[in-house]
């Protein structure tokens, strides 16, 4: 560790408000004996062969867990289909006319597609795959934004077996090009463009830029959400396709879905390391598709007659987790909604709250801390009191915070959920069960039924309690992922060889408090967390040096009120180059346009030299310690301490 991001949560383990769950609650829940953790633990395989009965199998698998540390295969032998699981067999039952996707669009259109409806649709673009020349295990490339036929696409996919790669929507058309490349995609899927406060983002433009240098793209479909008379694009002949022209080709209503190898890839999604380069991290079928499922219906406590509605784009884990899979495996009633919060106005959620009846409310501490700053006129607008259930994923959540969250959005009577896991667990690892877990605001609580956290130290020892270390996790889970695309030597370094390969290393700082709950402190590496987006230090000081005026930059996330952190970056310009304001800008709107709007710095510092080691390695800590104003630590090692002045002075200037 380089630096003590676990002094700042000592606050918190004082926090001593405690919320044991409502007796109703709990009398009602899913999961409400306890019993449940102890057999979990004696047990684990048998635990997770039991909870695989929520799965329908084309064959039983003929072991539970086959562990070669690093590796594992889960359910080996066992055959399914996703798409099978979260369509077609909701369709067999009194759920074929129930709600699977409640979509609303930013301008105010909507579509609600039943099982049936979700049936067809999806059997239809898996034909439709297929005509395009995608067979079983052809990876496919999605850039769409927050619209049905993105749901469909990836269930299309998997009921074909073709590992689907979403892109997010707001990534530039460099960083679609990269993960296009690193996975050598075959189709990409895309639309004509998107609608983001009121304007359009021109995905099919950015799409264009990026198939500028993909060799491996074939063909490309193209939805038409926004319409050739708003916002016209190219179509290339040969290439491009619209969506509704290629579903038109296609003739018979039914796609055998593939019986599948429990371990067979059904995605691939790229997330920020350490390194500039994202990494792919690879899920597959049978074990990860258990893992959603069985947390969605516990840790959310969701039935059959909720309406769950989670905030997060598709285009990140937690869409891909619990909007799509995890719901729709258990034949829930998903909503969807394309848009900002804040658009038309900053009631939107309250506004969907109220006329769906949602039940069960998903979101992120960023997102919640908007809500504060808002103010809360804008939910007591609108009657909230079809909530039983809220959740928070994505970045540790402050108790203020979610106090507010509880009393404002949740009435005082609503759980919280704060749910902790990553891209790389695909399921929800850390978290409350609603009808068992006494809360305590600001903390994740405990590890779900089976997996085992622990805290450890610089040597992998366990820490004892109240002291800090690295989250790891001590037994393998269905959900995990199995490699990094392309790369499995990184797998083995970037996670499973700091304490030998049975450990996982989450990347992650934590604490335990007396009670044995977990307090999540945040990244210890060179990861940011950006508004719940990982960002690492090195891919956006790439795309500032890739500008002809930097020389050299260096990036570092400060604590930010809203945002969690966010970005700073110092940047040494060129010989010659003059650092003005305009610069600045100019340099903000480049990473910007390189990785894309979510990577745009905060601050840009220019500086004459960057505070380095004798090694040449540039000390970011140093350079935290002046964005936070804190005395700073060790300079020894700097090659000249006096380049810290001058950053100092230049800092308390800008301020
Ligand atoms: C699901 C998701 C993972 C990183 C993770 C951690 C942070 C997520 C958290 C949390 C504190 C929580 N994180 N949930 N920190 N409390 N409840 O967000 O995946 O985008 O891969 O980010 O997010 O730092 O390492 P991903």
């Amino acid at each position: 560790m380089s630096t003590d991001p676990m002094g700042t949560i000592t606050g918190l383990l004082t926090e001593t408000r405690r919320y044991p769950p409502p007796e109703d609650f709990a009398a009602q829940a899913n999961i409400n004996d306890p019993a449940v953790y102890e057999r979990a633990r004696k047990d684990p395989e048998g635990f997770w062969a039991e909870a695989a009965e929520l799965l329908d199998w084309d064959q039983r698998w003929e072991k539970v867990l086959d562990w070669n540390p690093p590796w594992v295969k889960w359910f080996v032998g066992g055959k399914l289909n996703v798409s099978y699981n979260c369509v077609d067999r909701h369709i067999k039952t009194w759920r074929r006319n129930k709600a699977a996707l409640v979509w609303e669009g930013e301008p105010g259109d909507e579509r609600i597609l039943t099982y049936q409806d979700l049936y067809r649709e999806v059997n239809r673009a898996a034909l439709m795959l297929k005509n395009l020349g995608v067979q079983t295990g052809d990876r496919v490339a999605i850039y769409l934004p927050m619209i049905p036929e993105l749901p469909i696409i990836m269930l299309a996919c998997s009921r074909i077996g073709a590992p689907h790669s979403v892109v997010f929507g707001g990534f530039s058309p460099n960083a679609l090009a990269d993960r296009i490349n690193d996975c050598e995609a075959k189709v990409l899927i895309t639309a004509d463009g998107g609608y983001r406060r009121g304007g359009i983002v021109p995905l099919k433009e950015n799409a264009d830029k990026a198939l500028e240098q993909t060799p491996s793209v074939e063909r490309v479909v193209v939805v038409e959400r926004v319409g050739r008379d708003k916002h016209p694009v190219q179509m290339r002949e040969g290439r491009d396709i619209w969506w509704h022209d290629a579903m038109a080709q296609v003739s018979g209503n039914y796609c055998p879905p593939e019986s599948l190898d429990s371990e067979h890839p059904l995605f691939i999604l790229y997330t920020s390391g350490t390194t500039g380069k994202p990494k792919g991290v690879l899920h597959t079928t049978g074990g990860y598709l258990l893992g959603v499922a069985l947390t969605t219906k516990w840790v959310f406590d969701l039935k059959d007659e909720d309406v769950y509605f989670c905030t997060a784009d598709i285009g990140w884990v937690t869409g891909h987790s619990y909007i799509l899979y995890g719901p729709l495996a258990i034949g829930a009633t998903s909503v969807m909604y394309e848009g900002a919060p804040d658009w038309p106005d900053k009631d939107r959620f309250w506004d969907i709250v109220e006329r769906r009846g949602v039940n069960i409310f998903y979101t992120a501490p960023t997102a919640i801390r908007s809500f504060m700053r808002w103010g809360p006129e804008y939910p007591a607008k609108h009657d909230l009191s079809s909530l039983r259930l809220l959740g928070t994923v994505g970045e540790p959540i402050n108790p203020e915070a979610w106090v507010w969250y509880r009393e404002h959005i949740g009435g005082g009577r609503c759980p919280v959920v704060d749910t902790w896991w990553q891209t790389e667990t695909g399921m929800i690892l850390i978290t409350p069960l609603p009808g068992l877990t006494t809360l305590t605001p600001g903390s994740a609580t405990r590890g779900f039924p089976g997996i085992e956290p622990d805290i450890v130290d610089e040597q992998g020892n366990s820490v004892p309690r109240g002291q800090g270390g690295y989250l790891v996790i001590k037994r393998p889970w269905p959900a995990m992922f199995r490699t990094l695309w392309g790369d499995p030597d990184r797998y083995v370094n970037s996670y499973f060889s700091k304490f030998g390969p049975t450990v996982y290393v989450s990347g992650d700082g934590a604490k335990q408090d007396e009670d044995g709950d977990f307090w999540i402190m945040g990244r210890l590496d060179d990861v940011l967390n950006v508004s719940g987006h990982r960002l690492g230090t090195m891919e956006l000081e790439s795309a500032l040096v890739s500008h002809p005026a930097v020389a050299e930059a260096a990036v570092i996330g400060v604590s930010h009120e809203i945002k969690g952190q966010a970005i700073a970056a110092f940047v040494t310009p060129r010989a010659g180059v003059e650092p003005t304001d305009e610069l600045a800008r100019e340099l903000r709107q480049h990473v910007a346009e390189t990785i894309g709007p979510i990577a745009r710095p905060d601050r840009i510092y220019f500086t004459a030299e960057l505070p380095k080691t004798r090694s040449a390695k540039i000390m970011r800590r140093l350079l935290r310690d002046i964005a936070e104003g804190r005395v700073l630590g060790d300079t020894t090692t700097l090659t000249d301490p006096s380049v810290l002045e001058e950053i100092k002075q230049r800092y308390a200037a800008s301020e």
